[in-house]
C-alpha cells in the first residue's frame, strides 16, 4: 500500500481507505495505493468485494492540482479507474463531502455508488481550464442523459446527492457511510459485476442540436475555451466506443492543460487561497463574532446587513430616522427574497435570518456589538461624526471599521481611542453579492483586528485581501489609472464604443465607459475634485468626464451620460450629444485626433495598470502581486481565464508590457512614469509569478 491507501476488512467485504489530508485529492502516492490495492484484492480470496472511502472531512476532492505543471507521473489516474471498473469483483465507492473530478470519476470506475445526503459530485475541470481526464466526459453520459453530462462537465457545478442520484449517477443514499456501504456491498457480492457498455452511449439528440448546444456553451464561456472543450468530449462518448472516446478525451485534456488559459486558472484557484494568508497576519488569531452593528442603511450598508445575516451574524442597522430604518430594512429583505428565488435558501431560512436583523435610529443599536461597520455617504466629515458617536457608545474594545472606498480611515477616525481596533473593510456593491473585501490596515490596526476582518469575509463566502492606506487602496486606485487612460485614448481619438468593445473581447463584462455610466458619473466627479489639490501640475487633465457632469449627464440614470439610454433600457447606445461634445473639447484642446487601434487600446489599458500596481506593491499598499489579481478578479468581473492584471502581463512578456509603458510615458511624461514598474521588475523584466 502506501502512507496515503489502506486496507483493512470486515468479512469478506475489503475496505480501502484514503487518507491524504486536507482533501484527499489523488496525488501520487493516492494513485500508487489504489494501483497496488485492485490486484492484491483481486488475487485475495477472502475477499468479495471491497469498499472505496475516504478519511476526513471529503471523498476524493480530484487530482493533485500541484502535480499539473510538472510531467504526469505513473500510474495515471485514467488507468487506476479502468483497473478498477474491469475488476472480478465489485467495489462500492462510498463518498462524503465533494467528490469532484477525478474523484467522481474514480467512484464512477467502481460498480456501485452510495452516499450521505450531504454529499455533493461535480467535476469541476472547466474551471481550471481543463476537462475531466480520467474518463469523466466517457463514463457519465453512459448513466445518465446527455443534457445532464453535457451540464455537470461544461459547467463545473457540482449537484447534490439527491440530484446524482435521479441521474443514476448514485445507487443509494445512506444514513451512517461506511457500515451501510458494507451492507450494501455484502448484498450484491454474489451478482454479477455490472459494467459499463463500451457502446456509444445511445441519445436522441442530432447533430444540430448538438451544434445549437455548443453554440450555447460557446456564448456562456465568454472566451473560456474548457467548456466548449468539454461538450466536445461528451458528444463523442454517443459517437465513438468506450475505449476511444477515452483516448480522444484525454487527448483534449493533455491540450488544454498546456493552455495559457488553464494556467491563468490554475493561478486563480492558488491565489485566492493564498490571499487570505498574508505574511502581516501570521499567528494573528482572529475574535470571535456573534453581533454586527452597521450604521447607514443605503444600498451598501443593507448589503452588508445581508451577508452579515447570511454568516450567521446577529446585525444591527442604525440609520437616522425610524422611516430610514424601516426602508433598510425592506432593503434586506429584498435582498434576502431574491436568494429565495434563486433557490439559495428556503422561506423559512429567510425568516429566520430576518429574525436576526434588528433596526434602529439610536447608536445604542451598537451596545454589545463586536464589531461596527460605517457604511455612510462618502464624507469624511460625515464619518468623523459617526466614529465620535461609535467611540462613545460601542464598547471600549468593539472593533470599529469603515466601509470607505477612496478615504484614508486615519482621516476620520483619529479621535477614536484605542485606535488599533480601526479598520476598513471595503465591500463592493452589490455587498450580498460581490465577493471582494478589500480588508484596509491603518499603522495602527492590530494584526488581530485584521485576523478578524479575514475570517468575517470567510464566513460571508467572500474573499478578503490586506490593502494598505492610500486614495482608492487597491482596485479603485488600479481603477484610477484604467479610467485616466481610457479618458486620454478618447479625446486622442477613440470613440467610447470603440475602447468599450476593445475590452469587451478582451474578456471584460463591459467597458469602461459603459461602466462609468452604470456607476454614475457623479462618483468619479467628486473624487476629481477631491484630489484637485495633491494632482501633478503637469498631469494631463481630460475634461471630458466633468463637461457631461455638468451638463447634469450622469449616466444610466439620466439616461445620457457616454452614451445616451431609451427609457427603462440600460443599452447603451452611440450619442451624438456625447460626439458633438468631444469634438468640441478636442478642438478646445488643439487634438488632432488619430486612428487609434484595438491593439494598442487593450495594450495601453493593460499596461497603466500593472505600472499602478507596481507602485501599489513598491509602497506595501498590497503585499504581493496575486492579491493584485484577485482583487481585479473578484472586484472588477476581469477575466478569470486570464488570471489578473499581473498573470497577463507574465503572459504577454512583462518585457513587452515594460515596453509598452516607456512608450505611454515617453509620449506623456507629464501624466506616466514607468519608473514604478521599471523597478520593480528590473531590467530583466522578472515575471510577477516570480515575486508572489
Ligand atoms: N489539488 C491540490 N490542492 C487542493 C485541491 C486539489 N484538487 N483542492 C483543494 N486543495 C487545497 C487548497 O489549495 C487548500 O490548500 C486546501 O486544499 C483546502 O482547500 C483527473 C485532472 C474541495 C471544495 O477542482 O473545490 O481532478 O490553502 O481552502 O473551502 O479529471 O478545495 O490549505 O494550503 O478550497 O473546504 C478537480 C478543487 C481537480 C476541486 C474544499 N477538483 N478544490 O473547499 O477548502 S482536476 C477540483 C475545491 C481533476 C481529473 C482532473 C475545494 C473543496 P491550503 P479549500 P474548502
Amino acid at each position: 500500500m502506501s502512507e496515503t491507501v489502506s486496507v483493512s476488512k470486515d468479512g469478506e467485504i475489503a475496505i480501502v481507505t484514503v487518507d491524504n489530508p486536507p482533501v484527499n485529492a489523488v496525488g501520487l502516492s493516492v494513485r500508487q495505493g489504489l494501483w497496488d490495492a485492485i490486484p492484491a484484492l483481486e488475487a485475495d480470496d477472502s475477499v468479495r468485494a471491497a469498499v472505496l472511502i475516504c478519511a476526513g472531512r471529503t471523498f476524493i476532492a480530484g487530482a493533485d492540482i500541484r502535480e499539473f505543471d510538472g510531467g504526469a507521473l505513473d500510474p495515471w489516474l485514467p488507468e487506476i479507474v479502468d483497473r478498477m471498473h474491469a475488476s472480478t469483483k465489485p467495489w462500492v465507492a462510498a463518498i462524503h463531502g465533494t467528490a469532484l473530478g477525478g474523484g467522481l470519476e474514480t467512484a464512477l470506475g467502481a460498480h456501485y455508488r452510495v452516499a450521505l445526503a450531504s454529499a455533493k459530485v461535480g467535476l469541476p475541470e472547466v474551471a481550471l481550464g481543463i476537462i475531466p481526464g480520467a474518463g469523466g466526459t466517457q463514463r457519465t453520459p453512459r448513466l445518465t442523459c446527455a443534457a445532464a453530462a453535457v451540464k455537470l462537465v461544461t459547467s463545473g457545478a457540482p449537484i447534490s446527492a439527491a440530484e446524482a442520484q435521479d441521474a443514476g449517477l448514485i445507487d443509494r443514499i445512506v444514513d451512517d457511510l461506511l457500515p451501510d456501504a458494507v451492507a450494501f456491498a455484502r448484498s450484491i457480492m454474489d451478482q454479477p459485476v455490472p459494467r459499463l457498455d463500451p457502446a456509444p452511449a445511445p441519445t436522441d439528440l442530432t447533430p444540430a442540436d448538438w451544434d445549437e448546444l455548443r453554440q450555447t456553451v460557446q456564448k456562456k464561456a465568454k472566451g473560456q475555451l474548457s467548456p466548449v472543450r468539454g461538450l466536445d468530449a461528451v458528444r463523442i462518448a454517443f459517437e465513438l466506443p468506450l475505449s476511444e472516446g477515452m483516448d480522444r478525451e484525454r487527448d483534449i485534456f493533455l491540450e488544454l492543460k498546456e493552455t495559457d488559459q488553464s494556467k491563468a486558472l490554475r493561478h486563480a484557484f492558488f491565489a485566492e487561497r493564498a490571499v487570505a494568508k498574508p505574511a502581516a497576519l501570521k499567528g494573528a488569531k482572529p475574535r470571535q463574532l456573534e453581533r454586527v452593528a452597521i450604521v447607514g442603511g443605503g444600498l451598501m450598508g443593507s448589503g452588508i446587513a445581508t451577508a452579515a445575516l447570511t454568516a450567521g451574524l446577529i446585525v444591527t442597522i442604525i440609520e437616522q430616522t425610524m422611516d430610514a430604518a424601516e426602508q433598510a430594512k425592506g432593503r434586506v429583505a429584498a435582498n434576502l427574497e431574491s436568494g429565495v428565488r434563486k433557490g439559495r435558501m428556503s422561506e423559512d431560512q429567510r425568516d429566520a435570518l430576518l429574525g436576526k436583523l434588528r433596526v434602529t435610529n439610536s447608536y445604542h443599536g451598537a451596545d454589545g456589538a463586536d464589531l461596527c461597520i460605517e457604511a455612510v455617504f462618502e464624507d469624511a466629515d460625515t464619518k468623523r461624526a459617526v466614529f465620535e458617536q461609535l467611540a462613545q457608545i460601542a464598547g471600549p474594545d468593539a472593533i470599529l471599521a469603515t466601509n470607505t472606498s477612496y478615504i484614508d480611515p486615519v482621516s476620520f477616525t483619529d479621535a477614536v481611542p484605542n485606535p488599533g481596533r480601526v479598520m476598513g473593510l471595503h465591500f463592493f456593491s452589490p455587498a450580498h453579492i460581490m465577493r471582494l473585501v478589500e480588508v484596509v490596515r491603518t499603522p495602527q490596526t492590530e494584526p488581530e483586528v485584521l485576523a478578524t476582518g479575514f475570517a468575517l469575509a470567510k464566513k460571508m463566502r467572500k474573499v478578503a485581501v490586506l490593502s494598505g492606506v492610500c486614495d482608492g487602496f487597491i482596485g479603485n486606485r488600479i481603477l484610477g489609472a484604467y479610467g485616466r487612460m481610457a479618458g486620454y485614448l478618447l479625446e486622442d481619438g477613440a470613440s467610447p464604443q470603440q475602447i468599450d468593445a476593445a475590452m469587451k473581447r478582451f474578456g471584460m463584462p463591459m467597458g469602461p465607459f459603459e461602466m462609468f455610466d452604470m456607476a454614475g458619473l457623479q462618483i468619479g466627479y467628486a473624487n476629481r475634485k477631491r484630489e484637485a489639490a495633491t494632482r501633478p501640475a503637469d498631469q494631463r487633465y481630460s475634461r471630458v468626464p466633468d463637461l457631461i457632469v455638468e451638463q447634469g449627464w450622469l449616466g444610466q440614470k439620466t439616461k445620457q451620460g457616454y452614451y445616451r439610454y431609451e427609457d427603462g433600457s440600460r443599452t447603451a447606445i452611440p450619442s451624438e450629444e456625447f460626439n458633438a461634445l468631444l469634438e468640441a473639447e478636442r478642438g478646445a484642446r488643439n487634438i488632432t485626433p488619430r486612428d487609434i487601434s484595438d491593439e494598442e487600446i487593450v495594450a495601453s489599458l493593460h499596461a497603466v495598470q500593472v505600472n499602478e500596481a507596481a507602485m501599489i506593491l513598491a509602497e506595501g499598499v498590497a503585499e504581493r502581486p496575486l492579491d493584485i489579481d484577485i482583487v481585479k478578479l473578484m472586484g472588477y468581473g476581469y477575466p478569470r481565464w486570464r488570471g489578473g492584471p499581473m498573470m497577463e502581463a507574465d503572459r504577454l512578456g512583462t518585457d513587452r508590457v515594460l515596453a509598452t509603458m516607456q512608450q505611454i510615458a515617453e509620449t506623456d511624461p507629464g501624466s506616466w512614469s514607468v519608473a514604478p514598474l521599471l523597478s520593480r521588475l528590473g531590467a530583466e523584466a522578472t515575471p510577477f509569478s516570480s515575486l508572489n
